[in-house]
């Protein structure tokens, strides 16, 4: 069976954005691939987390994944902590990783903009990003389009080693939707949607409230004119907002413009509130059970559990093409 392997940041309560760009879409490999879904904590350490806070997070996301339909008999879920490969695995990558291509990734400039204070966690971020994924041996990374020049830094990173080494790792190649890889802020459409964003009425988060989600819509930015038209040039809020519809009803941008042909934005923005409620509901209310049920920590501790066993072959793989950890290996071991 061939792998697949993503992650999300328990860095605040997961958005629209997290959920059709990457979540929703882990379901549909869980038939046909072995996957490994990571809840990516040592990534969200890399800015300030409250330690209060943290574990519930951590909690969240892996209850999201199971509320989105993710089924722990057939996907290997765990935290990032939780498996010690990760980070060993990412201080070897950084090691053969340079300054230069750290500093041109997109996220790291974005985050840095306008401090000298981030955390050189932040800037080899990407670097561990590489690890996880190579630590499990994946064919594909199913990925928003924001991490989408993270992967190609990791198949970088991959073939330098295997041509420096000898052949070590599996080159994976990211997935990206076609449509709802990049869902944008409600408030800037120039923006990212993103969890971290200070100004709440940017993001709609997974469990917001039906109020909440009306009140988020109403005030989101439009452009000028009235038609709904998709036109991400000229109209680059409203169409964010029928990005957005059809990622909720599967309807196209064309059958979206005639149903609210000679209608106006708040006619259109009334069937989004409707949408995105409509869309939500199952998962918040999957969400309340599996919270009810309390299977949650089992599940992250037998994922784990496994994900430990994959993942520490594959470093003993990378440590012996490196010439490291004499004891694992019996042909250097014979040097002592
Ligand atoms: N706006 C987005 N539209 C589509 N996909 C998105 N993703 C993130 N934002 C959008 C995808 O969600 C997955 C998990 O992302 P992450 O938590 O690892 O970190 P991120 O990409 O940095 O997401 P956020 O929400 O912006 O988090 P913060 O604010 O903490 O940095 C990834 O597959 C991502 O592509």
């Amino acid at each position: 069976m061939k792998r697949a392997f993503s992650g999300v940041q328990p860095s605040g309560v997961l958005h629209i954005g997290n959920y059709f760009g990457a979540i929703r879409r882990f379901t549909e490999f869980q038939d046909e691939y072995d996957c490994y879904y990571c809840i990516v904590d040592l990534h969200a350490i890399t800015v300030y987390q409250d330690p209060e806070e943290l574990p519930k997070a951590i909690r969240d996301t892996a209850l999201y994944y199971l509320a989105s339909g993710l089924d722990p008999e057939k996907v290997t879920m765990f935290a990032q902590s939780d498996v010690p490969c990760h980070a060993e695995l990412s201080w070897m990558l950084e090691c053969i990783s340079t300054f230069g291509e750290l500093s041109r990734m997109t996220q790291f400039k974005e985050k840095a903009r306008g401090t000298e204070s981030f955390s050189s966690g932040l800037f080899t971020y990407p670097v561990l990003m590489a690890a996880d994924i190579l630590l499990y041996d994946a064919d594909v990374v199913p990925v928003g389009e924001d991490q989408k020049q993270h992967v190609e830094l990791c198949r970088d990173i991959a073939e330098r080693f295997n041509s420096r080494y000898g052949e070590t790792f599996k080159i994976p190649e990211a997935i990206i939707p076609e449509y709802g890889a990049r869902v944008k802020s409600l408030q800037d459409p120039n923006k990212k949607m993103s969890k971290s964003d200070p100004n709440p009425l940017s993001y709609i988060s997974l469990s917001d409230s039906k109020d909440e989600i009306a009140a988020k819509v109403r005030r989101a930015v439009t452009d000028s004119g009235r038609e709904i038209v998709y036109s991400p040039e000229d109209k680059p809020a409203i169409a964010n907002l029928m990005t957005i519809y059809s990622l909720c009803t599967g309807l196209g941008f064309p059958e979206i413009e005639d149903e609210f042909a000679g209608k106006g934005y708040a006619d259109f923005k009334k069937a989004l509130i409707d949408a995105i409620i409509y869309a939500l509901e199952p998962v918040q209310q999957k969400y309340a059970e599996y919270a009810e049920s309390g299977m949650v920590s089992s599940i992250l501790r037998q994922g784990a559990e496994k994900a430990n066993q994959v993942s520490s072959q594959v470093l003993r793989r990378a440590k012996q093409s490196m010439g490291l950890s004499l004891l694992a290996d019996p042909t250097r071991r014979k040097l002592f």
